[in-house]
């Protein structure tokens, strides 16, 4: 597979394989070049950018890599950091080859990946079942609000899985390094992004669920969307792409591109020009025709009004680099998102459509979309943990009742570690559940910390979640707490490397206890799960 077309070119071949060349940089085999841009593109670009200029990693542009030296990167390669960086060698991921040649390979010029446009897009657009050749109503028995798609990252699939049985019902191919589902706002439909920024539509309704459309629109995505306000559901969905920084607005039922647009542009804070302003998280808006579109690098928020996408109509709310991930509030009003080089949370008011506030956090904010719950003193608040520290904040989030806590970071709690990267509870539940998946201590990413919303300065407890797994060997790294439908139990990855075992850990919302291990050789890197039910319905 090939991603990023190489800028760089070998140096004229006189004997023995070519060299890639950069001044300042170790020379390389052209095949040593290739393999480090494919590993480049699957496991560093996400954090570091294709251009690497930087986002939620450091950049690692030729003046930088050069100055830090072989050995350094080597080793930074190898071990990671508390940061957030994973450690690529100790946990087996990379090999001290690719690691050596990695180094190598950011000291180099980066390779700039091809455009894609609507010629590239319909090319890959695919209606495997027309509309009309759909079923009518539910063919199939199962029960779909608690039905939980599950990401098997590195297996290019998801598997479908039945909330009250724990039995896979299908396995279904989907795009490669596969990333979220999202449901549409009928709770018919199942969109999954894979990171080649594939999308493929699957209806629940036949008798099995049945992918009906594909399409790729681009070469790296990582988020999708469809629209939810009344009277426009399940009519257009929107995907965001890293590169080409752009983001692609389709047809709800068949996927048809219809509206290509370009994130490239100005920064929020120096007014700079930024080549690759990546298309982070998308919320649906409940209060308007809209998107809410999270553009990483420039720092700003697009509503993308969706009415009428021939003459499209945007507003661009400044807010603060980098945007990453987040989601509502408790009454889908304010949308909370993450600005996590910033160390703050943006507030984004769906109604009047501006800034709330950008509420100052810890280091490098990570909440995926965060925990909604009613603290004892302050009202409502919603929560966010860190990738870069060990504190949970907690933000006001009710500016009628409770108005001196309003937008403000009203309390932090002291969590098991930095590397955190969700954060979950449920209107049903009074526990909070934060993972600490990229910790570099075994212990911590293998477990999770649970607080009691009602005493939450009591500490947490910590369930081992990897061991209630019965796994002998892998990374066995615990990531993304997901309820079902109930909001009385919360489900675990527990995420290893492809060759190894890896499982999901059900536990008792109540007792704490654990409920059930399922485990399956399909079952191949399971991360994210979304549960029908709570991802429609933004429950979190
Ligand atoms: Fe994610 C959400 C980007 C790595 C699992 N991830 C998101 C979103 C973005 C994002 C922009 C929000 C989408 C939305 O709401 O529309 N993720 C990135 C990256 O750039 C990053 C840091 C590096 C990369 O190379 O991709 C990255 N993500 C990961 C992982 O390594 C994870 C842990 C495992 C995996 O499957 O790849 C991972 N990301 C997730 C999950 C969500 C997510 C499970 C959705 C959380 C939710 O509850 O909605």
């Amino acid at each position: 597979m090939s991603h990023a077309t190489g800028a760089e070119e070998p140096a004229p071949a006189t004997a023995g394989p070519a060299l890639m060349k950069t001044v300042g940089a170790p020379d390389m085999s052209q095949a040593e070049f290739d393999s480090s841009k494919e590993i480049y593109f699957q496991r560093c670009a996400g954090c570091h950018g294709v251009l690497r200029k930087g986002a939620t990693g450091k950049p690692l542009t030729p003046d930088i890599t050069q100055s830090r030296g072989q050995a350094y990167l080597e080793a930074l390669i190898t071990y990671g950091s508390p940061a957030g960086m994973p450690n690529w060698g100790t946990s087996n991921a990379l090999t001290k080859e690719q690691i050596t040649a990695m180094a190598k390979f950011i000291q180099h010029t980066p390779p700039t990946p091809p455009e894609w446009g609507m010629a590239e897009t319909l090319k890959t657009w695919k209606v495997l079942v027309k509309p009309e050749d759909r079923p009518k109503k539910q063919l199939s028995k199962l029960n779909l609000p608690n039905l939980f798609s599950v990401t098997l990252r590195d297996d290019g699939k998801i598997a479908l899985i039945d909330g009250d049985s724990k039995k896979i019902v299908k396995l279904i191919e989907t795009g490669y390094a596969v990333h979220i589902s999202r449901i549409s706002a009928s709770g018919r439909y199942l969109l999954v992004i894979g990171r080649d920024a594939r999308i493929d539509m699957i209806d629940l309704w036949p008798v099995e669920p049945t992918k009906v459309a594909e399409v790729k629109v681009g070469i790296e995505a990582r988020s999708v969307e469809t629209s939810k306000f009344k009277g426009y559901e399940d009519k257009y969905t929107i995907a965001g792409s890293y590169w080409p920084p752009q983001f692609t607005l389709m047809d709800g039922e068949t996927l048809e591109p219809k509206q290509i647009v370009s994130t490239r542009g100005m920064t929020v804070d120096k007014q700079e020009y930024h080549p690759e302003p990546r298309v982070a998280a998308i919320i649906a808006s409940h209060e308007w025709p809209e998107f809410i579109v999270n553009v990483k690098e420039t720092g700003k928020v697009m509503l993308v009004n969706y009415q009428d996408i021939k003459n499209l109509s945007i507003t661009y709310i400044d807010a603060a680099p980098f945007l990453h991930d987040g989601g509502w509030d408790s009454t889908h009003r304010y949308f909370m998102t993450a600005a996590n080089n910033s160390n703050k949370v943006a507030v984004i008011d769906s109604r009047d459509r501006k800034l709330t506030a950008l509420v100052d956090v810890g280091k490098t904010p990570h909440p995926g979309r965060g925990a909604n719950f009613e603290h004892p003193t302050y009202g409502p608040v919603w929560a966010t943990s860190h990738l870069g520290d060990d504190g949970i904040s907690l933000i006001g989030t009710d500016p009628l009742k409770h108005p001196q806590y309003a937008w403000k970071q009203v309390a932090s709690i002291k969590g098991q570690g930095g590397g955190s990267l969700f954060i979950k509870t449920h209107p049903d539940s009074r526990h909070l559940y934060v993972d600490t998946t990229l910790n570099p201590d075994a212990k911590l990413s293998q477990s999770v910390a649970v607080f009691d919303i009602d005493k939450l300065d009591a500490g947490y407890t910590v369930l081992p979640i990897a061991e209630y797994a019965g796994i002998k060997k892998g990374a066995m790294r615990v990531v993304q707490p997901e309820y079902n439908k109930a909001g009385d139990e919360v489900w675990f990855s527990v995420w290893s490397g492809q060759e190894d075992e890896s499982a999901l850990v059900v536990i008792d919302d109540k007792t704490l206890k654990l409920k059930t291990v399922i485990k399956d050789p399909r079952l191949i890197t399971p991360t994210g799960k979304f549960n029908v039910y709570n991802t429609q319905h933004d429950i979190y």
